[in-house]
């Protein structure tokens, strides 16, 4: 096995891809916050192709690793030890695997090991663009959208001297920056919220008036904040994964990642501090992402939360086995077909029904194996994102609301923590709040309707919807997930 590092990149086998550009050339122009898998798949693979193409060399991103767990850092040791190179294997669904190894993180800063160096490096003039996957609940937003300065995570953070949030962390690098003349950066939000970029300056600029209400002001004049669409399919890379991976790649890389074939980018053209070419890489523009979001939150995934959800209850684990079950795919059709897309205006260039047509091809992909368990992980704040809009619209246009029901109902039964067969899964809800939890899995099923998570939906308000829910989640007790779905929710 072949240790991945500068040194050893450039005797790799020729069927694995490697950085066509000068390494030792490029310098920091992007840093990202939470450097996670699908950062790795997604937007440091644009970037490979911007560093590939003539005068884009000060484009090199810095990745910033915000959390303080050994799992962080371990992938702190790991990037250092490979001086930021990992292997990419994109998998489609009808040609072989192939195998990439991506230089676009240049370097690596672990800022628990000292956060004040973090945010110093965030100050650096040379940084124009701070991205960010920071997960959709590490927003914090509540249903109304405003950003919560009491919640403990909040107000502690805003005592301290150096933050730990992101929001802390953007806030004391662009102080810095103020004061030292140095001017803003552009906060490109990567999640999968509706209107990222606007719930990204919200929070920020939230945070930031709680903090320096001077500062907050200039920020608010000189940051920008694009909204942006980002879609990859990238499953979690568990132990057993980083063995399959390196056994076909030959290489011992600690910190593999693994994906589909299909990426997409759509970004608002609002970068105050300059941007790479991202336009001549795929990357889509446009005035306005809301009707891209909107679409691939409320189809893409919110069929993942129905399959994540339901076929964690019913005993799956992989996505591409999911979609061997007749009535799993009935499902997610009927939702696209009758729930979401009724309510959604197309962006330009896409067919709603050819999008999720493509979506079903996608979850196919047996190549990439995807994890039930990774997608159901954070429901509590997935759903929020995923189904509201549509859950109340149906409600609004009194449509029978049986599919959002059944998710509903399997988001309550999952949360019990066994499925149909009484085996039991990992549970990783990190945003359910104890009450919630309590309302979750008590023995009033009404009582869960009252969840925070549902507040604002409108559902207790609609006895249609009450009637779906006592219906399907009974029956879920009573016979299990899978003969719900046949018997109730498909009839
Ligand atoms: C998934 C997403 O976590 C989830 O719930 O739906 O991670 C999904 O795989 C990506 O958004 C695809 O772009």
């Amino acid at each position: 096995m072949t240790i991945l590092n500068t040194t050893s990149l450039p005797h790799l086998p020729p069927e694995i891809m490697v950085p066509s550009y000068d390494r030792g050339k490029v310098t920091p122009g992007i840093a990202h916050l939470s450097v996670g898998n699908f950062h790795r798949a997604h937007e440091a693979v644009y970037l490979e192709r911007i560093l590939a193409r003539p005068g884009q060399s000060d484009w090199g991103i810095v990745g910033i690793g915000l959390m303080d767990s050994p799992g962080e850092a371990d992938k702190a040791d790991a990037m250092k030890a490979q001086d930021c190179l990992y292997s990419l294997t994109e998998c489609a669904p009808d040609a072989p695997d192939t195998v990439r190894v991506i230089g676009s993180i240049i370097e690596y800063v672990h800022a628990p090991a000292d956060r004040a160096a973090a945010i110093e490096r965030l100050a650096d003039p040379a940084i124009r663009i701070v991205s960010m996957t920071i997960t959709e609940g590490g927003y914090y937003v509540d249903e109304n959208g405003h950003f919560p300065l009491d919640l403990p995570v909040i107000a502690e953070d805003l005592k301290r001297d150096v933050p730990h949030t992101a929001f802390g962390v953007l806030t004391e690098a662009l102080r810095l920056r103020r004061d030292r003349g140095i001017g803003p950066f552009t906060v490109l939000s990567c999640d999968n919220l509706p209107q990222n970029g606007h719930v990204a300056r919200n929070a920020t600029l939230t945070w930031a008036r709680a903090r320096d209400a001077a500062l907050a002001e200039w920020m608010a004049d000189n940051v920008t904040f694009p909204c942006t669409m980002v879609d990859r399919i990238t499953p979690a890379v568990r132990p057993d994964d980083v063995r399959r991976l390196d056994a076909a790649s030959g290489l011992d890389d600690r910190i593999p990642v693994f994906c589909e074939d299909f990426i997409q980018w759509v970004i608002e053209d609002k970068f105050c501090a300059g941007r790479p070419e991202f336009d001549a890489v795929g990357v889509q523009f446009t005035d306005n992402v809301y009707p891209y979001e909107e679409v691939k939150l409320r189809m893409l995934n919110a069929s993942h939360s129905l399959l994540g959800l339901s076929g964690v209850l019913s005993g799956y684990r992989i996505v591409s086995d999911i979609m061997a079950d007749m009535n799993e795919v009935s499902l997610v059709e009927r939702y696209l077909g009758l729930d979401a897309e009724p309510l959604l205006t197309a962006p330009p260039g896409m067919e709603l029904h050819e999008y999720g047509a493509l979506l079903l091809r996608r979850f196919r992909n047996h190549a990439i194996s995807d994890q039930l368990l990774r997608i159901a992980s954070d429901s509590t704040s997935k759903l929020q994102m995923f189904i509201r809009e549509t859950a109340m619209g149906l409600l609004a246009t009194h449509r029978t609301p049986i599919r959002v029901a059944f998710v509903i109902s399997c988001y309550l039964e999952y949360l019990r923590g066994h499925d149909d067969n009484g085996a039991t899964y990992p549970i990783m809800e990190p945003h359910l709040s104890a009450p919630d939890r309590a309302l979750a899995t008590g023995a009033d099923l009404d009582a869960a309707l009252n969840m925070s998570v549902f507040a604002g939906w409108g559902l207790t308000e609609s006895p249609d919807f009450v009637t779906c829910y006592r219906t399907v989640r009974q029956a879920i007790r009573a016979h299990g997930t899978r003969r719900t779905l046949a018997e109730v929710v498909l009839t």
